[in-house]
């Protein structure tokens, strides 16, 4: 399959990886928008929050307690934003699932 996320989890293309598991992946977004800037994706390929069903919703959990793990690791005490963009509309550019977060400062509502 011809999806990029699929290359950098399967180590086909270089990323800044801060987590890896058997399940997901999380690397730093090639153009930042916070100081910190981290994506977490899923090994398996799904296009998008679309996708998620009950049998493949499992990861989409265990993502949330890795980016709460990697607030902490980045003393985001503040706080901090995760963000799911879901199809044209939701600026999706990137069709594999995917969360950002995103910390280091404050934040606005509502986004573009
Ligand atoms: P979006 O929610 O689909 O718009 O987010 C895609 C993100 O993926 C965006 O922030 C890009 O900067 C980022 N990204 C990346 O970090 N590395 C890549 O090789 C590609 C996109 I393609």
């Amino acid at each position: 399959m011809d999806c990029v996320f699929c290359k950098i989890a399967a180590g086909e293309i270089p990323c800044k990886k801060v987590y890896e598991d058997d399940r997901i992946l999380a690397f730093c977004d090639l153009e930042p928008q916070a100081p910190v800037h981290i994506l977490l994706i899923p090994k398996e390929h799904i296009a998008s929050a679309a996708e998620i069903t009950p049998e493949n919703s499992a990861v989409v959990a265990h993502i949330y307690e890795v980016a709460a793990q990697l607030a902490k690791e980045n003393k985001l005490e503040g706080g901090f934003r995760i963000v799911c963009n879901a199809g044209a509309d939701g600026g999706q550019s990137v069709p594999h699932l995917h969360f950002h977060l995103l910390g280091g400062r404050s934040m606005k509502w509502p986004p573009g």
